[in-house]
């Protein structure tokens, strides 16, 4: 059976980032799940079923590189259903029970996340914050309804610019915010007292990647000895990096940076254009998590906590680069 409209319109929508940011993508992808199973119309037998649905979960992995968030709730759903033996009816409504869950969690995480981190920042602050990330929203709009928030400078984050999206975000809350130029940072870091900034992967060692530009706000805010945390929800840590696979980082088109023209006037011209970075352990001071608060370094044991089971998978060499379609050829 073909993948729905609905589904494939998701997944476009994904990788031409009309839906972005690292939970919301985790989100779009568990909806697209949902809608795929409930537009299921091919032969009620169990094979057939998880067949199709193994087809969904790699096109909506291969979306997008860097957020482990995306296949982090893609297991989330498959894990359960591969792992059920039972006919096509009850199949269908497992899918439907784990992504309506995955998402209502993933909401629940980012409130939490909003209260505990929120009271982490210290009264009268000046806050720092990179790109658009709704975790660390929602500890500054938290913070500042507990009257804690003088000042949020928000990046403008070049190329794409969804530090306005944050600036909407903040103005909309009523938090008093400044945007700035990403190359201001340095220039302003000595009037911050606290920079907040989400995350799109979490390996292992507690290395947090991040828009591109991530690292060089972090690095400004170590000289001027100023705090960093990273808001994130635990399907940010990445399991596979726990046996020392490395995170990809996505490379966008160079017409996100030059004006479409010169890729014809000035024909070879080489444009780099890195979506993420990595932002090392050393650098960040904590990373908020539905779960409380914790160290950089303690991210391996988040990592055994959320997804043991799948670092028993990751030892047979299988989940690292799974491909659901193959896992069922076995
Ligand atoms: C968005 C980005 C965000 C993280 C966290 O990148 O880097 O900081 O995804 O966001 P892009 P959230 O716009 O390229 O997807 O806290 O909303 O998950």
């Amino acid at each position: 059976m073909e993948i729905p409209v609905k589904v494939l319109k998701i997944a476009d929508g994904i990788k031409t980032m009309r839906i972005r940011g690292a939970g919301k993508i985790a989100r779009a992808a568990a909806e697209a799940l949902k809608i795929a199973a409930l537009e299921y119309s091919g032969s009620r037998d169990e094979k057939s079923f998880k067949r199709y649905m193994a087809r969904v979960a790699d096109l909506l992995i291969s979306t997008r590189p860097t957020a482990v968030s995306l296949p982090n709730a893609v297991y989330y759903v498959m894990y359960r259903l591969l792992t059920t033996e039972d006919r096509f009816d009850e199949l269908r409504n497992t899918v439907i029970r784990a992504t309506e869950q995955f998402i209502q969690e993933s909401i629940d995480a980012v409130r939490k996340i909003g209260e505990i981190g929120a009271k982490r920042i210290p009264d009268n602050a000046v806050v720092l914050t990179h790109c658009h990330s709704t975790a660390a929203v929602s500890v500054i709009t938290t913070a500042y309804r507990m009257g804690k928030i003088r000042k949020v400078y928000s990046t403008e984050t070049r190329p794409f610019f969804q530090g306005r999206i944050t600036m909407r975000h903040l103005l909309e809350a009523g938090v008093p915010a400044v945007q700035i130029p990403d190359s201001a940072v340095r220039y302003i870091m000595h009037e911050v007292d606290q920079v907040v900034v989400g995350a799109d992967t979490i390996a292992s060692n507690g290395a947090v990647v991040n828009k591109v530009g991530t690292s060089q706000v972090a690095l400004a805010a170590h000289e001027a000895r100023i705090r960093v945390f990273v808001a994130a929800e635990t399907y940010k840590f990445s399991p596979s990096t726990a046996i020392g696979e490395l995170v990809p980082i996505e490379f966008r088109s160079p017409e996100e940076i030059v004006p479409k023209e010169w890729m014809e006037k000035y024909k070879g011209i080489e444009v780099l254009n890195p979506s993420f970075d990595v932002t090392p352990p050393e650098y960040i001071d904590a990373i908020i998590t539905e779960l409380g608060v914790i160290p950089p370094q303690a991210a391996i044991l988040v990592l055994l906590d959320r997804f043991g089971w799948a670092l028993s998978k990751l030892k047979q060499g299988e989940l690292g680069k799974i491909v659901f379609e193959e896992t069922l050829e076995e």
